[in-house]
């Protein structure tokens, strides 16, 4: 009896300890659970102001736009009030968002060397002004100019190598990792980490002044990075490029005509004429890169949105991506 007893008394301890353990084990469960939904919750929020951030730029390029027409300015600057960015605003829950406005077109497109398959003749000619330009402009960074023909060659639809410094399929499938070029355009400069020979201090050097827009684009000249102010024209030289970037902060340019007097009257020597340049810049852009960033306790996130102006007005979100671009 007495033995039974203590079975019993072992079986209900035993019981008692085993749903301990169960109920511990729901209640990490739940635990877990909670802090998933608040981070599902976070990210939600996140993505809203995210939008929020977008929907702030896409409203400075209309306002943008609309001034232009109404006041005849034929000019997209670095002094209007687009550019300048949305100061920390705190978030009604704790936390703040920021967020502002870069024109694509101060970049160069990389996707200019791309030849469509129905090129015209004016094309082909366009692309090699564009790559002399790109190597203009990796000669300006001290970057080696042989990756110009690489790039021109990941772009291009064939899959012969310019020689004797380019590389296709037949130089990447004989990497460790074998790849193929992309023989078309891009979708992010990232994808530049590709390219044969390219080292990551080159490529970080290059990031800041390009892009991949979906179609060929002209340079801003009012918004033009310095280093590709100065790849414009072989005879100008750092200290011009700094004087331009000066100068059209006091008094955009507001036709190509006056930029191409003005680097006329910079340049040091040289015969090479700026026509040579002027169908290649604008003073006008069409694409903008809204950068938003949020930051919620330990959640922190980039937000990027790629927006195109039309000419008819139409203010377009192309594509969106976090991180980077
Ligand atoms: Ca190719
Ligand atoms: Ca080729």
């Amino acid at each position: 009896m007495r033995e039974q007893r203590g079975v019993a008394l072992i079986t209900a301890l035993l019981i008692v300890a085993f749903a301990a353990s169960i109920s511990f084990a729901l209640l990490e469960k739940q635990l877990l659970d909670i802090h998933r939904t608040e981070n599902v919750l976070t990210a939600g929020r996140g993505e809203l102001y995210a939008l929020g951030g977008e929907e702030w730029a896409r409203g400075m390029l209309l306002r943008n736009q609309e001034e232009d027409k109404k006041e005849n300015i034929t000019y997209d600057g670095l002094e209007e009030a687009w550019a300048q960015p949305l100061p920390p605003t705190p978030i009604e829950t704790g936390g703040e968002i920021t967020s502002s406005i870069e024109d694509m077109q101060s970049r160069f497109n990389l996707n200019n060397l791309h030849l469509a398959k129905d090129a015209s003749d004016e094309d082909k000619e366009d692309v090699i002004q564009q790559l002399a330009l790109f190597t203009r402009l990796l000669r300006v960074l001290e970057i080696d100019e042989q990756l110009a023909k690489k790039v021109a060659d990941w772009l291009d639809r064939d899959i012969n190598t310019r020689f004797p410094d380019g590389a296709e399929d037949q130089e990447y499938l004989a990497e460790k990792q074998p790849y193929r070029a992309a023989n078309g355009p891009m979708g992010s400069p990232t994808e530049l980490r590709l390219i044969k020979g390219i080292t990551q201090q080159e490529y970080e050097k290059l990031l800041p002044h390009t892009t991949t827009l979906p179609e060929s684009t002209l340079i801003n000249i009012n918004t033009a990075t310095i280093g590709l102010l100065e790849a414009l024209d072989d005879n100008l030289d750092d200290i011009s490029a700094i004087t331009l970037a000066d100068e059209r902060k006091e008094t955009p340019f507001q036709t190509k005509d006056e930029f191409l007097d003005r680097i006329d009257q910079l340049r040091s020597g040289g015969n090479q004429s700026s026509t040579a340049i002027e169908s290649l810049i604008s003073t006008t852009s069409s694409y903008y890169m809204a950068r938003t960033t949020i930051k919620m306790g330990s959640f922190k996130q980039q937000k990027f949105s790629l927006i195109n102006v039309s000419d008819d007005g139409q203010i377009r979100t192309i594509s969106r991506s976090i991180g980077s671009y």
